[in-house]
């Protein structure tokens, strides 16, 4: 079916999660729908207070603007406008619009009669940001210690965070996170190759079937996941790849305070040979 007749035959009303047909309709090529005006309003509120945060600091170059978390000092309270109140106001905002947009995604799943992958998985990035900006906070005792929305600063933050904690590769988490975004990359590239390498042949040539790409790898390596499971595949390790980022920030500074290299002495503190000779109790 063509795009634009199967457009008029799912562009019906229902499936919405609020507001019933109040914002069932569309703006050219946008659903609009209860969540869509959530969004809209949360993303310009916090658009527009991080363009004035940046006017009243006098900083308009984008690399450079930083609307910065309260000090310390302020744990968990609400704190003056200029002193990080900012921040929180525009963290309510992102948070807001993040969620607003993965509810939009449920409604037009819902629409469509498809499964909430989608959105379920736009959970995950939202997890990772929940779990820097409100949930690790929280359990430190100061939103001081979420990331400051700036270019640059976010990166600074991050640096700062890694190196209070020594060497952070040594983290046990951000060694399976970092993993698991490298494993995603590696099967996106694959997929992708053998999918063109299959579907997209040189011109005057026949486009080869599952089969083929099935064939490719039972060659290969002797096994193929199958074109389903290639999916599924990908969608769990990308997943795991924001799952075991969220775990590997929210354990620093609230479970573990030390360096992480000293984390793996566990290994060291063994049995077999804590006590010989030269060991760490020997
Ligand atoms: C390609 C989809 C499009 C999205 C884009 C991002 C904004 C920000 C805001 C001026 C893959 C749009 C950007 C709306 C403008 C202001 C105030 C997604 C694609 C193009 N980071 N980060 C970037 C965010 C964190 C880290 C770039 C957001 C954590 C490192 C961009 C968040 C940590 C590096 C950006 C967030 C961290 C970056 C490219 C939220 C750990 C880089 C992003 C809401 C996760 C890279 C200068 C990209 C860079 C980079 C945005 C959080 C680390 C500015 C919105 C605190 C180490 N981050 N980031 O392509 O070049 O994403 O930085 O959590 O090296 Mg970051
Ligand atoms: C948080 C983004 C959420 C985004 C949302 C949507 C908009 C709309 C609009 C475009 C999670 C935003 C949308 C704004 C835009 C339009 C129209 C994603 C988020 C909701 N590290 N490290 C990670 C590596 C080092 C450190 C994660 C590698 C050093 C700290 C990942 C290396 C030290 C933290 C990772 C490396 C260090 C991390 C990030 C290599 C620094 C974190 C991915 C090769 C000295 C962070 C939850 C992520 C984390 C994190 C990878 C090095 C410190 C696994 C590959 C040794 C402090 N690092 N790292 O989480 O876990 O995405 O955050 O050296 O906090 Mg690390
Ligand atoms: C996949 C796939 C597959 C496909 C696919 C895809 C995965 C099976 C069949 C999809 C993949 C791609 C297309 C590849 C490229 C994608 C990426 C690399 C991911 C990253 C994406 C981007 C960087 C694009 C981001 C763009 C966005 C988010 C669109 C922005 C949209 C809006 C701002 C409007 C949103 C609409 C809403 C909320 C509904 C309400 C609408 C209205 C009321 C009207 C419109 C109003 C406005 C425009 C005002 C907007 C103001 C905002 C947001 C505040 C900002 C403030 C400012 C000051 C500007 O597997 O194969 O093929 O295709």
């Amino acid at each position: 079916m063509a795009l634009l007749s199967f457009e008029r035959k799912y562009r019906v009303p229902g499936g919405t999660l609020v507001g019933g047909n109040l914002f069932d309709f569309w703006v050219g090529p946008f659903y609009v729908g209860f969540f869509g005006v959530t969004t809209i309003f949360f993303a310009l509120l916090g658009t527009i207070l991080i363009f004035w945060g940046a006017a009243i600091q006098g900083e308009l170059n984008p690399w450079l603007i930083s609307i910065n978390p309260p000090p310390i000092e302020y744990g968990l309270g609400a704190a003056p406008l200029r002193e990080g109140g900012l921040w929180q106001i525009v963290t309510i905002c992102a948070t807001g619009a993040f969620i607003s947009w993965a509810l939009r995604e449920v409604e037009i799943a819902r629409k469509l009669g498809m499964g909430l992958h989608v959105p379920f998985a736009f959970g995950f990035a939202i997890l990772a940001y929940v779990t820097l900006v409100i949930i690790r906070p929280i359990l430190m005792g100061a939103w001081g210690y979420a990331f400051p929305y700036g270019i640059w600063t976010h990166l600074d933050w991050v640096s700062n965070t890694g190196y209070t904690y020594g060497n952070f590769h040594y983290n046990p988490a951000h060694m399976i996170a970092v993993s698991f975004f490298f494993t995603t990359c590696l099967s996106l590239a694959l997929h992708g190759a053998l999918i063109l390498s299959a579907a997209n042949p040189k011109h005057g040539t026949e486009m080869k079937t599952p089969e083929h790409e099935d064939t490719y790898f039972r060659d290969l390596i002797g096994y193929s996941i199958g074109t389903l499971g290639i999916h599924r595949l990908g969608l769990l390790l990308a997943l795991n790849a924001g799952f075991w980022s969220a775990i590997c920030i929210v354990i620093s500074g609230t479970i573990w305070f030390d360096q992480w290299v000293a984390w793996w002495d566990w290994w060291l503190a063994l049995p077999f040979w804590a006590d010989i000779e030269g060991g760490i109790n020997g």
